[in-house]
């Protein structure tokens, strides 16, 4: 009889543990977390989003940061599930951290492509895309992070329902970007960053990647991502390359970075965590713990940013 593996934060835990995790941490942090959902998958999954952060009885600024928008990227989901453990256990003991959470709110997408997810563990390990069908094709899903109004479709995607890349057959035309966008569209005005954590390449995104031209806040965000990179390889030397999508990786239209950017959420950026390629997508579960610690630090040293730079 097979023993059902509990959660951990150094292994990958599948769905089922995740949703238990999200029931467990909630209850046992009632003054820091409260659960919401986003809404359901295609599939029929809850999207579940935690809101960490004091009560001060009045609406505070907040960040939005999502995990696992790409299946196989598993040691994203993994960084979401640490953050929120390390955000409630060092409240009151780390000082940037208590104020951080006193003073703004941060919203935890722990798994944003949930259906995808799980298709990774019981199915296919490499699955990027949604599981939604495609009419007129036998193939599968759709690439959210092509799926934004952001130059949708235009560059870096693929409009073959076959390809990895896939921007789908509209702008959020996947459920879960919808309810994502919605969510964010909704709380425009209180949502001052939004960080979407995806691996691998060891690189801090910011915009534009659907077009080469510069983002308004170019400079600033420049040397957010720059310091916030180096506080990230202080831990363990961990080399970051940082800047512009489009010039730094490639261009890529459709991404959810680009598109919070435009709705005029500033201080946006994309994660890509460890490797470099050895592992790639299959970081063994020895380097959850040094990439969440030092991961770490480049979050906060962001959110930090944006609790001084507040607009
Ligand atoms: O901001 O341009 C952006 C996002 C870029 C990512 C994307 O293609 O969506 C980069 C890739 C990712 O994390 O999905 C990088 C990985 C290694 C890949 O699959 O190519
Ligand atoms: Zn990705």
């Amino acid at each position: 009889n097979q023993q059902t593996k509990a959660h951990s934060y150094v292994k990958y835990n599948n769905w089922a543990n995740i949703e238990a995790w999200v029931s467990s941490i909630t209850s046992g942090n009632p003054a820091l977390i409260s659960r919401s959902s986003l809404g359901k998958t295609y599939e029929g999954r809850d999207m579940h989003l935690l809101k960490i952060g004091k009560n001060t009885g009045s609406t505070k600024p907040a960040i939005f940061m999502d995990c696992g928008i790409h299946a196989r990227e598993w040691i994203s989901p993994a960084f979401c599930q640490w953050f929120v453990q390390e955000a409630v256990t060092t409240y009151g003991s780390d000082a940037q951290m208590t104020s951080l959470l006193d003073t703004l709110d941060i919203f935890v997408l722990p798994v944003f492509n949930v259906d995808g997810y799980e298709y990774s563990w019981k199915s296919d390990r490499m699955w990027r895309k949604t599981r939604s069908r495609n009419s007129g094709s036998n193939c599968i899903g759709t690439d959210p992070n092509r799926n934004f109004d952001a130059g949708w479709c235009t560059v870096g995607a693929s409009s073959n329902p076959c390809s990895d890349t896939y921007c789908g057959p509209s702008v959020e035309s996947e459920i879960e970007s919808q309810n994502v966008a919605n969510f964010i569209r909704r709380n425009k005005s209180i949502i001052k960053a939004y960080l979407t954590i995806h691996s691998y390449s060891q690189l801090l995104l910011f915009p534009y990647s659907y077009k080469y031209g510069q983002a308004k806040d170019h400079a600033e965000l420049t040397s957010v991502a720059a310091s916030a990179s180096e506080a990230l390889r202080s831990l363990y030397g961990t080399r970051y390359t940082s800047g512009p999508g489009a010039t730094t990786i490639y261009l890529a239209a459709g991404g959810s970075d680009d598109w919070a950017y435009d709705l005029g959420v500033k201080y946006s950026f994309t994660f890509e965590l460890r490797d470099l390629g050895r592992y790639g997508f299959l970081l063994p579960e020895s380097q959850i713990k040094p990439t969440c610690e030092e991961t770490m630090l480049a979050v906060k040293y962001i959110a930090a940013h944006v609790q001084k730079n507040l607009y």
